[in-house]
């Protein structure tokens, strides 16, 4: 009923086809749900751990994130929409113990500690950069595009997501080519492509996959971050490259800094990012970062020269970084062939992140076609940046009819679920309110809306 329902209403429009000419990666935008709100559930993340208990917008967070998707699109870029996973999931509190009526265990959960009731509303699957890892076909030894969905078990909020992801992947690639791997074992904790990147010449050749990792299951690391933990194990991340079936010589496992994640940078993407032969990161990003970016060069083997656009300590510290996210920019080859960075608009609120991006842009503009800041404060408060808020998936033309048509960000479709915002999100919401069971009927309905808005089976 499913195929038939999306085959019929959403087939790919002669738009979005003409975009592929060649294979494109397309950036699909996790939607902020209605439940967003702060709870200071994230350790490790300042952000989280600045803002827990603040009123939040959910109406503002997800008209910003759009506002930023479509903004991508209208730069000539294929731009998809991740609806966000159904919230509360009201089961765990019967497996956490909790007896009664539903209402009955929300009220008895909440008094004995918020957090709980929090985890179960959280609305942190909008950042769908950490839903998975993707590698696309031209990568793989069987000629499949690969997907794993994270199974996000360093935070209890979070790895109540997993299994929800996974069922909404399969329900949106689900043609011959795309194979989908479950969550990995909890004991590897995994964050999906928050901590991947992918070097190749152009979208559609092969590349060369970067996992990062901040800590190990077995093996003894040199160096361990002291203050904060480290999510991404390398035990997942080769689990991830022997699934998707990458060859021996197309992935790379890098240790990331401790020190970095020390300052606050939980996730690799706060502190680089790689499109095509363009690796923009911090000198502080890896472990023994000299050595690794001569094992990079060593590795590559695309036509065109790679190309490290690296910012110093001295010019912007690990500290302002974070509170910028400025390496949690998405940089988007444009049709011209140059890059852009979509960065958030704390970048040139400050006069040392904009000072740094204008000298980039000056000193790289062979390859650099400037930057784009975008406000995004109601994610940014929770530690999610425009990196954060989107899973890259390289898609070729006859992939499409297998896509979900539901999920293209039109400006039609836009436009519809503006609106659907406007009417249905709150303006504002604060941790009390997730207590409400007026609230839970509430987002009941707006997931029915979401549902019916995607066509697709929310869980
Ligand atoms: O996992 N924050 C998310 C932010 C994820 C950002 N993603 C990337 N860097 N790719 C996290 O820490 C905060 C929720 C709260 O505290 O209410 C939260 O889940």
């Amino acid at each position: 009923l499913y195929f038939e329902r999306m085959n019929s209403s959403f087939a790919v429009s002669p738009e979005i086809a003409a975009l592929f000419a060649e294979p494109r990666e397309v950036n699909f935008d996790g939607l902020v749900g209605p439940t967003h709100h702060y709870a200071g559930q994230s350790f490790g993340n300042q952000a989280s751990m600045n803002h827990a208990g603040k009123k939040s917008s959910p109406k503002r967070a997800a008209l910003q994130g759009l506002m930023k998707a479509a903004a991508v699109r209208d730069l000539g870029l294929p731009q998809a929409i991740i609806p966000p996973i159904k919230r509360p999931k009201l089961e765990v509190l019967y497996t956490l113990g909790f007896r009664g009526s539903d209402a009955e265990m929300v009220e008895k959960a909440y008094k004995r500690d918020p957090k709980i009731i929090s985890a179960l509303y959280s609305a942190s699957s909008m950042w769908v950069a950490n839903s998975g890892t993707f590698s696309p076909a031209m990568d793989t030894d069987d000629g499949c595009h690969h997907f794993t969905a994270a199974n996000l078990s360093s935070k209890f909020h979070r790895s109540l997501e997993a299994r929800s992801t996974e069922n909404l992947f399969r329900q949106i690639f689900s043609g011959p080519s795309f194979r989908h791997h479950a969550p990995l074992p909890d004991y590897f904790s995994d964050e999906g492509a928050a901590n991947h990147g992918r070097l190749t010449d152009r979208a559609g050749d092969r590349g060369l996959e970067l996992f990062v990792y901040g800590a190990s299951r077995f093996r003894d690391l040199n160096r361990m971050p002291s203050r904060f933990p480290a999510r991404q194990m390398v035990e997942a991340s080769e689990a991830i490259a022997r699934h998707h079936r990458l060859m021996e010589e197309g992935a790379l496992f890098i240790q990331q800094s401790s020190e970095a994640i020390d300052a606050g940078v939980f996730h690799n993407d706060v502190i680089s990012v790689v499109n095509e032969n363009v690796i923009f990161l911090h000198e502080k990003a890896f472990e023994n970062q000299a050595e690794i970016k001569e094992i990079i060069q060593k590795k590559w083997r695309g036509k065109k020269p790679l190309y490290f656009i690296e910012v110093p300590e001295s010019q912007c510290n690990l500290k302002e970084c974070v509170r910028s996210y400025l390496f949690n920019s998405q940089l988007v080859t444009l049709p011209s062939g140059k890059m852009k960075l979509i960065v958030p608009e704390d970048c040139v609120e400050s006069l040392e992140t904009k000072s740094t991006l204008d000298a980039l842009v000056g000193v790289h503009s062979n390859v650099l076609d400037g930057y784009t800041a975008f406000p995004l404060k109601e994610s940014m408060q929770n530690g999610g940046g425009p990196a954060c808020l989107r899973l890259r998936v390289t898609l070729r033309k006859e992939d499409l009819a297998f896509v979900h048509g539901g999920v293209w960000l039109t400006p039609e479709r836009e436009l519809n679920l503006k609106k659907l915002i406007d009417r249905e999100y709150r303006d504002e919401l604060t941790l009390s309110d997730l207590a409400d069971p007026q609230f839970y009927g509430e987002t009941q309905r707006i997931f029915d809306a979401l549902e019916d808005f995607f066509q697709l089976r929310l869980s």
